[in-house]
């Protein structure tokens, strides 16, 4: 086993990553301290650490606690819930709010990474519609936050670590797509704002800028921007 293995809580993570934030946002709320290791190029030039904790998926996030690896990152948020239920609660007890949980962080995993693709992988009219299908995605959301201050009810949980991992992302969809969520969504903007005064979250979220000068150079690469 090496150091690193040794330590009692890794997360191998990535820094453009709303995976990985997930991961990073749970753990602040519950105050755990543990070892983060950039997985520097996660795409094309996997460490053997990755490879050896995530056979399956190669995939970061993996948490690796007491050297156990634990993948995928809503089952992780899940995991930190479980082992430290000292800290603060993210998941309600009750199975049927659980159940209601888990089903919104599944529709966030269905709908928010692949709609936001739809924008920033397209241009013209194909942006256009994607602009449309996204809005149409986190509007349903907006919906079922209804009044409420988070998606649990009064305390930040499971579907707002789900959601607000993209935010930076969003921010930088909105400037490329040329929409704004504060329009078209207000009720999620102010969700959104009073969770970016979490300091879990604003310590955590990777600069909008910087997520926004990635997918530009992604499009630049895909032929979508000169
Ligand atoms: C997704 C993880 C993922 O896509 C989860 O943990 O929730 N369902 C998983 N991780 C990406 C980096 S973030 O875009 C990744 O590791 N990609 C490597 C690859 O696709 O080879």
């Amino acid at each position: 086993m090496s150091s690193t293995e040794e330590s009692e809580l890794v997360l191998l993570g990535a820094w453009a990553s709303m995976f990985s934030s997930r991961v990073e946002i749970a753990l602040a709320e519950k105050g755990i301290n543990y070892k983060y290791i950039e997985e520097e190029h996660v795409l094309d030039n996997k460490s053997p650490l990755l490879l050896k904790h995530n056979p399956v998926y190669k995939k970061i996030p993996v948490l690796i606690h007491k050297g156990k690896p634990i993948c995928e990152s809503l089952i992780i948020v899940q995991y930190i819930d479980d082992t430290w239920k000292e800290g603060y609660p993210l998941l309600p007890s009750d199975p049927y709010l659980k159940s209601q949980a888990a089903f919104w962080a599944d529709y966030v995993d269905k709908h928010i990474y692949q709609g936001a693709k739809l924008i920033w992988d397209s241009k013209g009219e194909g942006m256009q519609k994607g602009v449309e299908e996204f809005v149409g995605y986190l509007k349903v959301l907006e919906r079922e936050l209804g009044e409420k201050p988070y998606f649990n009810g009064e305390s930040f949980g499971f579907v707002d670590i789900a959601l607000i991992s993209y935010y930076s992302h969003i921010i930088a969809d909105e400037r490329i797509g040329n929409f704004s969520i504060e329009k078209d969504c207000p009720k999620l903007f102010v969700w959104a704002t009073q969770c970016m005064k979490r300091e879990s979250v604003s310590k955590t979220l990777a600069d909008p800028t910087k997520i926004c000068e990635l997918l530009i150079e992604i499009r630049k690469k895909n032929g979508l921007e000169d």
